[in-house]
């Protein structure tokens, strides 16, 4: 079997990947991005359901790395909010105009991955044919590209057709006249469903847990909406800029949630209602970290859903009771709108659990058959260690990352982790990651550690690790952190809670870009303090 020799793997040619392969080249490392789709674009590619649109604003969701890129696009994204395939031409015109698809191995998965001592290399195994050796492997698969449909009794007698909106056909799927049921109300169900409602016969929704959804105003980006963003965002930056900046809950509010009287504090969430999106629960600096404070922002929002929904029935199950913004906040486009519909419905499977599916549709505990020729599995995805664990990554303790990570997962910054010498996860847990834009995340990811190879490649390094004890001090702290709120609270993909078996955990880090680009910056300042590094002639330094 011939291995092909290479500086540095990527997996992933989502956002990550492509910006990664780009700085890569920058640095002269002989570089390939190992894709298993057939196309760049990670999950804007297999994210293709009715409605899918992303939940931070078009201005900002795209890279910055490329100020003309960024300005030239500005006035080209068509709405405030873009849909799928608007961003998966943004990320397909990166690659074409950075010409990085010469180095991308499409249709492409990484099946194993194991690292060899003596000679201070990964070797890469795909599913395409002989293995790669590489001195740096880096993985840019994303923290919600694992798609998961449950283990239902009965899927495979189901007659009709189902789909999992992270893997949606590429092909148009007619739903129109046809009885759909769709089970999960997260941010992929909440934009699914009014889509489908307005053409199929009859929209049945199962939902386990309700949702705090905000509305998007999505709107065609005007000049003047273009404005407004730039203005908020400059306001937010310069009070980043004057540090010390907090972290993620208390960059965007600064006033305490009972500083204000009744009246002004209604008026306020009002609008927060109509301004904030995903950062509604954050206009108060305490919304997030007091039971009573996240109370009255929850508070506002199930009156909203009372006043929305007509049939009173529906309204009340679709209360929330847990606090508002722990579980990933949901924006909406006339969600709790379509309740209104005549062929839309909603069942409480809390309250009553699916049995089994049927040939016919699904059945309910109570005995009833909700019928049904299309099922929509809007049903999310194993969070942020699924794919990491997918690649089968054996450290030089003879252990997968799946295995190191039994009780949850142990990193050194979010990107590095003792025992996987050379191997960087970008956007990986203990980082921001899905508690900001990801794109920020990913850019700031790449650059720290495009600075940090430059400096192994001048030190003629070939071995870095994270050390164990640094590690376990930034994973206390990432703990810590979350515990400093009311996240930890709910049950959510940030806590591995939809995933059975998986350790409760809280995975991201709460630090928010902002406050975490100190932290790294400070390691990087004292010449990456916690790694240990090594080159083969000589030792250079252990930390
Ligand atoms: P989410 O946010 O994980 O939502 C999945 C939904 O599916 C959620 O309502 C779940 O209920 C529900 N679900 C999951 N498993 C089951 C089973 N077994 N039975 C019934 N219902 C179930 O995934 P999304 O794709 O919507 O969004 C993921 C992220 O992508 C999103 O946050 C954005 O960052 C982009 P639960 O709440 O767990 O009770």
């Amino acid at each position: 079997m011939a291995v092909e020799e290479k500086d540095a793997v990527v997996i992933g040619a989502g956002f990550g990947g492509l910006y990664m392969l780009h700085r890569a080249r920058g640095l002269g490392l002989s570089t390939v991005a190992i894709e298993r789709a057939p196309d760049v674009g990670g999950t804007w590619y297999w994210n293709t359901y009715p409605g899918a649109r992303c939940d931070a604003e078009s201005i900002v969701y795209n890279y910055s790395f490329d100020p003309e890129l960024r300005q030239e696009y500005q006035s080209r994204w068509p709405e405030r909010y873009s849909r799928q395939p608007v961003i998966l031409d943004y990320a397909r015109d990166v690659a074409d105009r950075l010409d990085l698809r010469k180095d991308i191995r499409f249709d492409t998965t990484v099946t194993r991955a194991s690292w060899d001592e003596d000679s201070r290399t990964w070797t890469v195994e795909t599913d395409a044919g002989d293995p790669i050796r590489c001195r740096f492997l880096i993985s840019a698969v994303g923290c919600l590209s694992d798609s998961q449909v449950p283990d239902l009794p009965g899927l495979s007698d189901f007659r009709g057709e189902w789909y999992h909106t992270g893997r949606w056909p590429h092909e148009e799927v007619d739903l129109a006249g046809k009885r759909v049921i769709q089970i999960g109300t997260g941010s992929s169900g909440v934009q699914s469903a009014p889509v489908i409602a307005e053409t199929a016969g009859h929209l049945t929704v199962l939902q386990r847990t309700p949702q705090y959804c905000i509305p998007a105003f999505n709107a065609p980006l005007t000049p003047e909406l273009i404005d407004r963003s730039l203005d908020r965002i400059g306001q937010l930056t310069a009070r980043l800029a004057q540090g010390p900046v907090g972290r993620f809950w208390e960059m965007f509010g600064t006033k305490r949630t009972f500083e204000d009287t009744p009246e002004k504090r209604e008026a306020y969430f009002e609008q927060l209602w109509n301004t904030a999106g995903g950062a509604f629960s954050m206009g108060y600096v305490d919304t997030m970290t007091d039971p009573a404070a996240n109370e009255a922002a929850s508070e506002f929002v199930r009156n909203k859903i009372r006043s929305i929904v007509q049939d009173p029935e529906t309204a009340a199950k679709l209360l929330p009771s847990y606090p508002i913004g722990t579980k990933r906040q949901v924006i909406d486009s006339g969600y709790y709108e379509m309740y209104n519909r005549p062929n839309v419905s909603l069942e409480d499977i809390r309250a009553n659990p699916i049995d089994r599916i049927t040939a016919e549709g699904v059945r309910l505990a109570d005995g009833r058959l909700i019928e049904a020729d299309v099922i929509v599995f809007a049903t999310g995805f194993d969070a942020m260690t699924g794919p990491l664990f997918g690649l089968d990554i054996e450290g030089t303790d003879g252990r997968t990352l799946r295995e190191a990570w039994a009780e949850g997962p142990q990193t050194y910054l979010g990107i590095a982790a003792h025992c996987y010498p050379n191997l960087f996860l970008l956007t990986g847990p203990g980082s921001p990651s899905v508690l900001s834009n990801v794109i920020v995340s990913i850019e700031q990811h790449v650059d720290w550690l495009v600075a940090l190879l430059r400096r192994l490649q001048e030190a003629g390094v070939d071995r870095i690790e994270a050390a164990e004890d640094a590690q376990a001090s930034w994973t206390e702290h990432v703990t810590d952190t979350a515990d400093e709120t009311l996240w930890p609270q709910a049950d959510s993909w940030y806590m591995g809670a939809n995933i059975p078996g998986k350790p409760r955990v809280f995975m991201p880090y709460l630090g928010g870009n902002a406050f975490y680009q100190g932290e790294i910056d400070a390691v990087a300042a004292k010449d990456y303090e916690g790694f240990e590094f090594d080159r083969t002639d000589a030792e250079l330094r252990t930390a």
